[in-house]
């Protein structure tokens, strides 16, 4: 039986294709950040999409998290795209991996003014009519997952800049009392899940942030069942807000949680170490103004890979946003994360560089094969690239590198002209070899 692997190979050899193995996240901190996180009483969580969540995804997505928030799935225009019918099944599946993975689910959103099915927007209700159509989703939707969601962003970025209510369906039809109606409804379905108002630009004190304060305070007041305020924080490099924990400092002194919930940093692309550097340092401060302020609960990033990110489609030119680049290997801005939740890494947080193995043909009996050594936010001036060919493949001939192989273990050094890699950069140096049987593809470790 050929492996999985070899089967994909001659896939990839018959359609000219080149597979492409990145070397797992060598770099990576010494304790998983979900660990961290935990060890200091707080959320580290990321927006997921379901049907990512197999292979290097699922497997970050399982290890460094401890709460996952649906990007999408949970909202109403994909769990009722036709009144009356109702589609759950990415949202039970992400529900499913995170309590296999022993995750919090952080339920998004119930109230919003975006992504409602055309059949709610299109419609002509009675105020009576839309009520009860917002009655029954909450009641469905949180009932559906009721003790399976930690905290509900039921009602979602409510406010216009200037701190006066957005003129949306739900303010137009019912009034601001479709704030406390909602969460009073939420409650009702499921009593021990935390309820959050959530919306952006609310991260520091401004006229915004004050008005979602006046509104907690007032809902306080009144007895109506509030947890929680969701600052989303979809930032610009360089623009935290310096009032960033002042104002996590308040909400928290009127006596409701803080959740960091949408955390990004996007930049004008391409990126480069210096702004990767300045990216890991505005993770960080975020972090850390979490970590100072008991009542905050934790920080969720909307979305840990650049490849699963909102940023580049919604603002073009701007991305590289989260702290995984598009192959998977941890940014500056992950390092920074740890080490706000106290962690130590084995690297210098200044970036990475990571191996690719790929196999560019293959015969019956040998196979040329390709190593690319890529560096982002660092710099090599030479390199040393190890592996084991475990299933018997032998180099007969390299270039671009001086390649040595001792039973299973191979060592390739840099030639003379090629040992710098400059940040942004890459080198390449190929092989030939011999194989039988199978040829499985081997992690490449840089030294
Ligand atoms: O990440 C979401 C993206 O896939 C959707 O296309 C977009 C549609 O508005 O919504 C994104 O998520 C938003 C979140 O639900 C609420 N805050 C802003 C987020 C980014 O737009």
């Amino acid at each position: 039986m050929r492996s999985l692997r070899t089967g994909s190979s001659l896939a990839a050899l018959v359609t000219g294709a080149a597979l492409l193995f990145t070397a797992p996240a060598a770099h990576a901190a010494d304790t998983p950040l979900r660990d961290l996180a935990a060890a200091k009483g707080k959320v580290i969580g990321t927006a997921v999409t379901g049907s990512k969540l197999t292979g290097t995804y699922g497997d970050i997505a399982g290890a460094q998290f401890n709460s996952l928030t649906p990007g999408n799935a949970m909202k109403w225009g994909t769990v009722e795209p036709t009144q009356g019918s109702f589609n759950w099944t990415e949202a039970d599946q992400i529900v499913a991996f995170a309590q296999a993975h022993n995750q919090q689910v952080r339920g998004h959103t119930l109230v919003w003014h975006n992504q409602n099915p055309s059949w709610l927007t299109n419609g002509t209700w009675t105020s009576a009519q839309l009520s009860s159509l917002l009655q029954n989703h909450i009641g469905t939707e949180v009932g559906r997952y009721k003790g399976k969601i930690t905290a509900w962003d039921v009602v979602n970025e409510p406010f216009n800049e200037d701190g006066t209510y957005r003129s949306t369906l739900w303010y137009n039809g019912l009034g601001a009392d479709y704030i406390p109606n909602a969460l009073t409804w939420a409650h009702a379905a499921d009593p021990a899940a935390k309820l959050y108002i959530n919306d952006y630009n609310v991260e520091g004190v401004n006229a915004k942030s004050t008005a979602l304060y006046n509104l907690v305070k007032d809902l306080k007041s009144r007895g109506v069942p509030i947890d929680g305020v969701g600052l989303q924080a979809h930032l610009i490099l360089g623009q935290v807000p310096s009032s960033l924990q002042q104002n996590i400092q308040r909400f928290a002194d009127l006596g409701v949680d803080v959740s960091v919930t949408e955390l990004d940093v996007r930049m004008a692309l391409p990126s480069d170490s210096t702004k990767l550097a300045q990216q890991a340092a505005d993770y960080k401060s975020v972090l850390n103004a979490c970590v100072a302020v008991t009542r905050c609960a934790g920080v969720t990033v909307w979305g840990f890979t650049d490849s699963d990110s909102w940023v580049p489609g919604t603002f073009p030119g701007y991305g590289a946003a989260t702290p995984y680049d598009e192959n998977y290997a941890p940014k500056p801005a992950y390092y920074a994360i740890a080490e706000a939740l106290g962690g130590t890494t084995t690297t210098p947080p200044t970036g990475a560089c990571t191996a690719t193995y790929s196999v560019t043909s293959q015969w019956n009996t040998g196979f040329t094969g390709q190593v690319t050594i890529g560096c982002s936010g660092a710099s090599l001036s030479s390199w040393k690239a190890s592996w084991t060919f475990g299933a018997g493949q032998q180099i007969t001939q390299a270039w671009n590198a001086t390649c040595s192989q001792s039973g299973t273990a191979v060592t390739c050094t840099n030639a003379s002209y090629n040992g710098s890699v400059p940040d942004g950069g890459s080198v390449t140096f190929g092989f030939n070899a011999s194989w039988s049987g199978s040829n499985p593809a081997p992690t490449v470790t840089l030294g």
